[in-house]
């Protein structure tokens, strides 16, 4: 499939135009960027050492690369004084050959952390910890990330804790501080890379997302009138075909512009669409992935401050969404089957890429 694309893309240069790639047929990367925007994925570290397709489908989709897992502290960090950045340069140096852009995931989080971290870190050297962490993983990554994921899910109603926040060990160590210093240290190791703000579960009308969507707007409002160098919102958009008839076009508007109006860029993050609920039916799972993946697109390219779009993973064969529905049926919920063959999910993302003016 990849060979035949290669032969039909470097034949279009000579054939005539009878013969070109159509449009509609051409990469995401490309749909994305004939609109100003970039098109990328969480790249798996192991499957693009080791699965030729993969990193071909990989090159040839994607103009921007997240690495999923090996940039979060339990594997660049693997021992108090000793960092780790093997698997993170082998995706930097794929993206540079590919002149695939990168962004970095995460800086600051409550999941991954290193087994030595709970045993190390007390409130007397947190920020210490922190603040190296940040300058050494940003600092060793200047001026090759687009962007980075400076706090990642800090915001969690629920837990009862003022403003919103998560109670994390960050929270509990040096208290809702530990945003400002994340971003100040953020700043001061790469001032180029847009620094943001990633969290999930802003995407449906209900009374639980409409909290977090309320929280996580005070809290950037909070971050911009402090003066805090914060550029980005990364919307990660980890969708349902469950949840669909939640879903309402001018709610995530609404959101996006409020967002936009505290001068933030913003990147669709981390999407993809569970298929956990629907039925087997393929075809009707695919149309219905598709039919997510559409709307939800055009509504959020509506809003100029959106610059990327990237899917938390690319094809079906490599997804943290594998095996969970009740029937043991392999998930369909990326762009590309398990075979790199479009689906109709990758038709849906293509045509709402082209929504945007
Ligand atoms: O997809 C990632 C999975 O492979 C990891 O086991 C998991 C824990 O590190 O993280 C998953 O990615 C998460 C991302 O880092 C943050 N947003 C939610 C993603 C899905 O859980």
């Amino acid at each position: 499939m990849i060979a035949r694309r290669a032969f039909l893309q470097s034949a279009a240069c000579l054939a005539p135009a009878a013969f070109r790639l159509s449009a509609a047929e051409e990469p995401l990367r490309v749909h994305a960027a004939a609109h100003g925007l970039l098109y990328g994925a969480a790249a798996n570290y192991r499957a693009l050492q080791n699965d030729s397709d993969y990193s071909a489908h990989f090159a040839e989709e994607c103009n921007l690369l997240v690495p999923e897992n090996v940039l979060k502290w339990s594997t660049v960090h693997p021992e108090p004084q000793r960092f780790d950045f093997v698997p993170g340069d082998f995706l930097a140096r794929f993206g540079a050959g590919h002149e695939i852009q990168m962004r970095g995931h995460t800086l600051v989080w409550h999941e991954q952390l290193p087994r030595w971290f709970a045993e190390t870190v007390t409130k007397e050297n947190a920020r210490e910890y922190l603040e190296t962490h940040i300058h050494t993983v940003m600092g060793h990554y200047q001026g090759r990330m687009h962007s980075w994921d400076v706090v990642n899910e800090a915001i969690h109603p629920p837990d009862g804790c003022d403003d919103g926040l998560r109670k994390t060990p960050w929270l509990e160590l040096l208290g809702p501080e530990y945003l400002e210093i994340a971003y100040t240290a953020a700043a001061a190791a790469d001032g180029h890379a847009l620094a943001g703000y990633n969290d999930y579960g802003l995407d449906y009308q209900t009374p639980e997302q409409e909290a977090k969507r309320m929280a996580v707007l005070a809290l950037l409002r909070r971050l911009k009138k402090q003066k805090i160098p914060i550029q980005a919102f990364g919307m990660q958009a980890h969708l349902s075909a469950a949840q669909q008839k939640n879903f309402q076009p001018q709610v995530l508007r609404r959101f996006l512009g409020e967002i936009a109006g505290l001068g933030l860029k913003i990147l669709i993050t981390e999407m993809d669409v569970s298929d956990a609920d629907l039925p087997a039916d393929t075809e009707a799972r695919d149309r219905a992935v598709a039919e997510v993946y559409e709307r939800y697109l055009t509504a959020a390219l509506a809003e100029p401050a959106v610059v990327a779009v990237l899917t938390w993973g690319l094809t079906d064969k490599y997804t943290w969404l594998a095996h969970r529905r009740a029937d043991a049926a392999p998930a369909r919920v990326l762009p590309l089957d398990v075979e790199f063959q479009r689906k109709p999910a990758w038709y849906a993302i293509a045509k709402a890429l082209d929504t945007r003016r």
